[in-house]
């Protein structure tokens, strides 16, 4: 008997298919296109369940898509320079090169076993020269358009990693992203690429991004972070320089009772006073090792110390004292804050714990004036002790203050963003060269074009010591000056990895090219991206790096004519999918904090720490090797096949929010597998006949229509995976229970079910699409169209009350019409015997459902 056998059909089927082509995108035909993208994986050795999550969601659009008629580009690459590669090396001696190769070549194979309808054509690894000579290209245009340049400062070091990291690489917490070390600062020269000149554009696009989840578009708004302010100069006592402050509230400007540089303010050392030199310095030098979150978190202490020198407020010619404070950062606004202590919180705490003066300037309609306040006032209000600014209201106030400012000299209207310049450097050898030599005599010169890639060298020996291992190559570094031949040498930083991936999606569409970055009719044509999944721990940082490259890109060579632009739209994703975390079983030990596998618990209803007894918390979480909760795909696709992995993972939640592994789950996708396989492989095709239909025939196709139009929306709408697949099981109940077995109709319910079936289980389904006698894939069949008319129903069931309590219920022919309705209804059986002897005095028809009557 041919029973269902996932481990022999699913090999068979991904050889076929690979075979003959099948998945091969279609770059001939006028059909419309789709370009379906998953987050192209980091090649860390072995694909987790994230990564089945993440794959398999977009197979099962790209797959429906395909059926629905469109051309498809469905591509997969690797993401493949960074550190664990690095300290692969490091630690075991293989070249940085061969462990991400290896890998790669593994984790293709894995999956591939998932069944997915990948064109593996174009596949690329942004660790290859084909690949980064790109990378290059595109950084020696930022160069040239002034987008990427060298500046001092003060950057975030990775102690652990022992390289430089951006902003968007540290967390809230002041972590780094990737290896959870407490990052520091440190005084380095570094490359960066100019994103702030993008601010105002990347966020007013954020409006287009109508098909991306809500959250992910204001975290953008709030890292970019715009402030619409001034900036006001107050002059220094007794000194030529003026302070310039940022500030979102000039209308308080009257209200301000001292001015605080940040420690690292250059003005703060040539204002101190010899008298407040010691406390400055000792000041400067605690503050030095705070966090971000530490000194400005409204929670955390302010503390502060005066530097002696006074200033003036232009506004009011009055003299206040100048402090430094560390909850005021130099690399924010002009590094300076005035002081408003009645209106702002942190003033407020400051003002109090140094008894500085408070002075309200705005007040609330409600507010008693003689009452002094007990917390800032931070609202809008009614001006007073402002000039000739009272009894204004403070949100007009704002501006004319800041006019009265400008026709006096006395600061600007400013736009501020919170969103830095781009750190991209980074001191490790596995990632793509910054193609730039330093002359003596030219400075920065860029590489010429004709001679990228500039390829990392492979004799290089890893010790882990001593810091990047290319600076210390010389024969790597040294080279002549491009420009004059000077004895010069290379730029040793590489790129961040996040540069690697930010252009990545533009260049699939014609991964193959070798004289262009890509075609610009060939990407433009398949770009933007439709549908994008991926993880949502990148809403900032992938996300919002690929939309700044997007546009800039776009805007090459702008001013160049004749020239065909490189990209004609503005942002390169239209929907965003952030797929939920895959969840497993955990058990912890709350005493010792550590983490027991689940092999180790023996009495999982009563679970104990085998070593030392005590009772383990429970609880779902994100599987990770840390936490040994972990399940491993390749022992789901081993035991069940992909086919049930794929629908648990589809069916167990829908896609944006978190999955818990369960494996009674698994077992269940897997019997309804096994239904469906015995439900088809017994049916035999049979062409439609012209009679009219039976009572059962027309129950099963309408059963089987509402089927087509309820998956089809699932899948077109918001991705109710879930639901999606509810509507396959209730299919196959409904064709279980039909009656017409022998009938087209019956026949018509087993394909469909197979057809809508496809693009979550395609290895079962194609065996069955086969055994049954078809020809051609069943990837290639037509998506079903549902047919209104199939879901009119012939009967209703019509609930009959008597005083609003129902009695019972009887089948009539469908109709909406009320008088038709409580006709057959007053005839029934039931009306009659519970409003025997008494009158009825009033009806209520709810048309299609049922009859109330009033009797007395
Ligand atoms: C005076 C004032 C009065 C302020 C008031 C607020 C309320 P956002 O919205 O974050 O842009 N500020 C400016 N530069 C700063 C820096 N480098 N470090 C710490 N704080 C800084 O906030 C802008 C406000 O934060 C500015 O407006 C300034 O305080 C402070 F009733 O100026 B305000
Ligand atoms: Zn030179």
């Amino acid at each position: 008997e041919n029973t269902y056998n996932p481990a022999e059909i699913e090999s068979k089927w991904q050889q076929s298919w690979t075979e003959q082509n099948l998945y091969k995108t279609d770059t001939t035909s006028s059909k419309p296109k789709y370009y379906a993208l998953s987050m192209f994986p980091y090649p860390s050795g072995n694909l987790h369940m994230g990564h089945v999550r993440n794959y398999v969601i977009t197979d099962v659009v790209a797959r429906q898509k395909r059926m629905q008629g469109h051309r498809v580009l469905h591509p997969m690459g690797w993401d493949a320079f960074g550190l664990p590669a690095e300290n692969a090396a490091i630690e075991r001696g293989i070249h940085p090169a061969t462990w991400t190769y290896q890998n790669i070549a593994h984790m293709r194979g894995q999956l591939q076993k998932l069944g997915l309808s990948i064109d593996w054509d174009r596949e690329l690894a942004t660790c290859s020269p084909e690949y980064y000579r790109w990378t290059q290209w595109i950084f020696l245009k930022f160069y040239e358009g002034g987008l990427a340049y060298q500046k001092d400062g003060m950057v975030n070091w990775d102690p652990i990693d022992q390289t430089v990291l951006a902003n968007e690489q540290v967390d809230s917490e002041g972590r780094s992203w990737r290896s959870g070390a407490i990052v520091e600062k440190k005084a380095l020269k570094q490359w960066y690429f100019k994103i702030t000149e993008y601010a105002e554009q990347l966020l007013n696009d954020l409006e287009q991004l109508s098909g991306w989840p809500e959250k992910v578009r204001t975290m953008q708004a709030n890292w970019i972070g715009k402030s619409i302010g001034a900036n006001l100069e107050f002059p220094i006592v007794g000194a030529d320089e003026k302070i310039a402050v940022f500030t979102t509230r000039p209308d308080t400007v009257y209200g301000v009772s001292y001015v605080v540089l940040a420690p690292e303010h250059p003005l703060t050392a040539q204002v101190t006073t010899s008298d407040q030199k010691a406390a400055v310095d000792a000041f400067v030098e605690e503050i030095k090792n705070q966090s971000e979150i530490e000194r400005t978190a409204e929670d955390k202490p302010k503390r502060g110390v005066p530097t002696g020198a006074m200033a003036i407020n232009p506004f009011t010619g009055t003299e206040v004292p100048i402090w430094i404070a560390n909850y005021v950062l130099y690399e924010y606004g002009t590094g300076a804050v005035m002081g408003v202590p009645a209106h702002d919180v942190r003033d407020f705490k400051f003002a109090k714990q140094y008894q500085l003066p408070i002075t309200q300037v705005i007040t609330a309609p409600s507010q008693n004036a003689d009452e002094p306040l007990t917390v800032a006032y931070t609202e809008a209000g009614t001006m007073i002790n402002s000039s000739q600014f009272d009894g204004l209201d403070s949100v007009t106030a704002k501006q004319s203050i800041v006019e009265y400012a400008e026709q006096n000299g006395y600061g600007n209207g400013k736009i501020q963003y919170k969103l830095r310049d781009w750190l991209i450097s980074r001191q490790r050898y596995w990632g793509v060269p910054i193609p730039i030599v330093h002359c003596p005599n030219c400075g920065a010169v860029p590489v010429p074009e004709a001679e990228l890639p500039v390829k990392l060298p492979e004799d290089v020996e890893f010790t882990g010591k001593g810091g990047n291992p290319l600076a210390q190559l010389e024969s790597w570094v040294n080279v002549p000056c491009p420009t004059c031949g000077t004895p010069a040498k290379r730029e040793t930083d590489t790129m961040d990895t996040f540069v690697d991936s930010s252009w990545y999606f533009l260049r699939y569409p014609d991964a193959g090219n070798d004289k262009q970055i890509f075609d610009p009719n060939i990407t433009n044509d398949w770009m933007p991206v439709d549908q994008y999944v991926g993880g949502i721990e990148h809403a900032v940082l992938h996300l919002l790096y690929a939309r700044f490259f997007t546009k800039i890109i776009r805007d090459f060579g702008a001013g160049d004519r004749g020239k065909t632009k490189l990209l004609n739209f503005d942002e390169p994703f239209k929907q965003l999918l952030t797929q939920g975390m895959v969840q497993g079983l955990t058990y912890k030990n709350p005493k010792t904090e550590k983490y027991i596998p689940i092999e180790a618990v023996l009495d999982p209803a009563n679970p104990t720490d085998p070593e030392t007894g005590d009772v383990l918390e429970v609880s779902m979480i994100k599987m990770s090797k840390s936490k040994y909760n972990g399940i491993d795909p390749e022992d789901v696709l081993a035991k069940y096949g992909a086919d049930t992995a794929r629908m648990f993972i589809l069916f167990k939640a829908p896609p944006e929010k978190d999955l818990e592994w369960d494996e009674a789950d698994v077992e269940g996708q897997f019997r309804f597998l096994n239904r469906l396989w015995r439900l088809a492989i017994g049916y035999k095709p049979m062409s439609a006949n012209s009679g009219e239909l039976s009572k059962s025939e027309k129950d099963l196709r309408r059963f089987v229509h509402h089927a087509i139009q309820a998956i089809t929306e699932d899948l077109d709408g918001d991705y109710q995976f879930n639901t999606a697949i509810s509507e396959l099981m209730k299919l196959s109940n409904a064709i279980t229970d039909a009656d017409c077995k022998d009938s087209p109709v019956y026949a018509d319910a087993i394909e469909t079910l197979m057809i809508l079936a496809a693009p979550f289980a395609p290895h079962m389904t194609e065996e069955l699409w086969q055994l049954t006698g078809h020809s051609g894939s069943i990837h290639e069949q037509p998506w079903r169209q549902f047919d209104p008319a199939a879901l009119e129903a012939d009967e209703i069931t019509l609930v009959i009350q008597i005083m609003g309590k129902t009695r019972g219920t009887i089948q009539v022919p469908a109709t909406k019409d009320s008088a038709t309705l409580e006709a057959y209804a007053r005839e029934s059986a039931i009306t009659k015997k519970f409003s025997e002897g008494k009158e009825i005095k009033k009806v209520i028809v709810v048309p299609g459902k049922l009859v109330n009557f009033i009797i007395g």
